[in-house]
């Protein structure tokens, strides 16, 4: 079996998020998602509008996604890979190259990030309504 993980806040979930999933989810046989909880978002200055819990539910919801584990450290992901046997590590490549070193212990790929969709710009936008 081909393992797939990705890393993410997902917050507010969007079609950019599920179109992740499912191009990560084409590269293997199951995906694992570990989910930011929200005192590592603290840690990348984010404060999620929904809580872990709730994000964790919603990402459990979705056909692609396998497994929702917690995300706590930037340093867990070579423990990760190891630990679930993962063969494939996906990120939206606004990440492109910061994982490069992962490739000693699984294949590393960047996805083309959704254009026009973020967390950050459905907050925006709906302020200005
Ligand atoms: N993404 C995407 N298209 C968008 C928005 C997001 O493909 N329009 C991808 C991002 O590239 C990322 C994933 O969705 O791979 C999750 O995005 P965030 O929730 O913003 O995650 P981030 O804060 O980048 O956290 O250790 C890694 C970090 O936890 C990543």
């Amino acid at each position: 079996m081909r393992k797939v993980i990705t890393y993410g806040t997902f917050d507010l979930l969007h079609y950019g998020h599920i179109l992740l999933f499912q191009r990560a989810k084409e590269l293997g046989d199951h995906l694992t998602v570990a989910l930011s909880t929200d005192e590592f978002n603290a840690i990348k200055k984010k404060i999620a509008y929904f809580s872990y819990e709730k994000r964790k539910m919603m990402l459990e919801a979705i056909k692609y996604v396998d497994e929702v584990i917690p995300e706590q450290c930037w340093e867990q992901k070579k423990l990760d890979i190891t630990k679930f046997n993962i063969d494939v590590f996906v990120m939206g490549d606004d990440w492109a190259g910061k994982f490069d070193e992962l490739k000693a212990f699984c294949e590393v790929v960047y996805l083309e990030r959704t254009p026009d969709i973020s967390t950050t710009s459905i907050k925006t936008n709906l302020q200005q309504t």
